[in-house]
C-alpha cells in the first residue's frame, strides 16, 4: 500500500516536472524588447554597449551619432533585443513615429537624461509625457553622474516632475557605476510579465535573480504549509519546489533531468523532515492535521533553493548536509521572527 502510494507520488512529481519545464521553456521563447529613449548625446548607445558587454552600438561625442532605430542583442540570446534610438531632438531623425511604435511594443522603456546637461528640459518633459501615454513601464536613467554634482537633488527634481511614478536610476555608462543596479531594476520590472528569467540569463551576476526566486518561493511555501486542510500542502509545495529548481537550472545553464529534480526534492524532504514525517506528509492522512506547517515548509524550500543554487554556482554536487544545516537555521529564524 505504502509503496504503491509512493509510486503514485513519484508519478505526480514527474508530471509536475514536465508541466513546469514546459512553462519555463515557453517563457524563454518569448521576445523581450527594451528600448532606450532620450535626447541626443545622453549616452543611450554607450549604455547598450555596457549592458551587452560589447562595443556594438556606435557612440560619439558629437550629438546625432545614432540615426536609425537599431536593434542589438546579446550574443546567444537572440530574443532579447535592445532598441537603440536616435536622440529625440535630433533634426536628422526621420522616424520619431517609429520610435514611438517601439515604445508601445517595449517591455521596458529606459528614458535617458543627461546629468551633465539640462536635466529635464521643456522638450524632454514634452517627450516624456508622450512616451508615458504609450507605455508605463518606464525606468528613468540619469546618466553621466561621473560628470555632475549633487545627484540626490537631481533625482529629487526628476521625481517631483514625474509625480513620483517612476524609479530614477543614476548611472554612469562611462565608469560603469550602478549598472548592476539598473539591470536589477529592469529585472524587477520584468517579473510581472514573466520575462525576468529571460533577462536574468543575460546577466553576469545571476545571484540577485536567484535570491529573489528562492525568497519568493520560501514565502509561498510558508503560505501553503500554513494551510489548515490536512495533507493539502504536499502537492502544491512539491510543484513550487520543482518550478524553483527548474528556473535555477535554466538560469545557471545546468542540465536537469526529471530524476535529478525528484532526488533533490525527496532527499531534501527526508533530510529535513525525517523519513517518518515525510512519509506521513505524503500519505495525506485525514485528520492528522497539517503535518508540515508553514515554518517548516518555508525553511525547507529556502534550504533547498540555496543548496541547489550553491551547487550550480560552484559546479559541485548538492551537499545535503549543508541543506540540513540551512534548514535548521531558517527554521529557528522563522520561529523567532
Ligand atoms: N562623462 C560621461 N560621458 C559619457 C557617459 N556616457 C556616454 N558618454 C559620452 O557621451 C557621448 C555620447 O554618448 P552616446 O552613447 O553616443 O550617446 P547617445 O545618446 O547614443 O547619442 P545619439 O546617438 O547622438 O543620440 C560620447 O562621447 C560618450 O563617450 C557617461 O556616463 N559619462
Ligand atoms: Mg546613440
Amino acid at each position: 500500500m505504502v509503496k504503491e502510494f509512493e509510486e503514485e507520488v513519484m508519478r505526480v512529481m514527474d508530471n509536475m516536472f514536465e508541466t513546469e519545464m514546459k512553462k519555463v521553456n515557453d517563457m524563454l521563447e518569448q521576445e523581450l524588447l527594451i528600448s532606450l529613449i532620450g535626447e541626443v548625446n545622453a549616452g543611450k548607445s554607450s549604455t547598450v554597449n555596457k549592458i551587452i558587454g560589447e562595443n556594438i552600438a556606435s557612440t560619439n561625442p558629437m550629438p546625432g551619432e545614432t540615426i536609425s532605430v537599431d536593434p542589438y542583442n546579446i550574443r546567444g540570446l537572440e530574443n532579447i533585443k535592445f532598441m537603440d534610438t536616435p536622440g529625440l531632438n535630433d533634426p536628422n531623425d526621420e522616424n520619431p513615429k517609429k520610435t514611438l511604435e517601439f515604445v508601445q511594443k517595449s517591455d521596458v522603456v529606459l528614458f535617458f537624461l543627461n546629468a551633465a546637461g539640462t536635466v529635464f528640459s521643456d522638450s524632454e518633459k514634452e517627450k516624456f509625457e508622450e512616451i508615458e501615454k504609450n507605455n508605463k513601464d518606464i525606468l528613468i536613467v540619469l546618466n553621466k553622474i561621473d560628470a555632475a554634482e549633487d545627484i540626490p537633488s537631481l533625482v529629487q527634481f526628476i521625481k517631483k516632475h514625474t509625480n513620483n511614478k517612476y524609479k530614477v536610476v543614476p548611472i554612469s555608462s562611462k565608469t560603469g557605476e550602478n549598472l548592476e543596479i539598473l539591470k536589477k531594476d529592469i529585472l524587477f520590472l520584468l517579473e510581472k510579465k514573466g520575462k525576468d528569467l529571460l533577462f536574468a540569463k543575460s546577466m553576469k551576476e545571476k545571484s540577485a535573480a536567484a535570491n529573489r526566486w528562492i525568497i519568493g518561493s520560501g514565502v509561498s511555501a510558508g503560505i501553503i504549509g500554513a494551510s489548515p486542510i490536512p495533507g493539502s500542502d504536499v502537492i502544491p509545495l512539491t510543484s513550487l519546489q520543482v518550478g524553483l529548481i527548474i528556473r535555477l537550472s535554466k538560469l545557471y545553464d545546468k542540465p536537469l533531468t526529471k530524476k535529478a529534480a525528484r532526488d533533490m526534492i525527496v532527499i531534501t524532504a527526508t533530510q529535513t523532515l525525517g523519513h517518518t514525517l515525510y512519509r506521513q506528509a505524503l500519505k495525506f492522512i485525514p485528520g492528522a492535521g497539517s503535518v508540515i506547517g508553514g515554518t517548516v515548509a518555508s525553511a525547507m524550500t529556502l534550504a533547498l533553493g540555496y543548496g541547489v543554487k550553491y551547487a550550480f554556482e560552484n559546479n559541485i554536487a548538492i551537499d545535503y548536509d549543508m541543506i540540513a544545516d540551512l534548514f535548521e537555521k531558517y527554521k529557528k529564524r522563522e520561529k523567532n521572527a
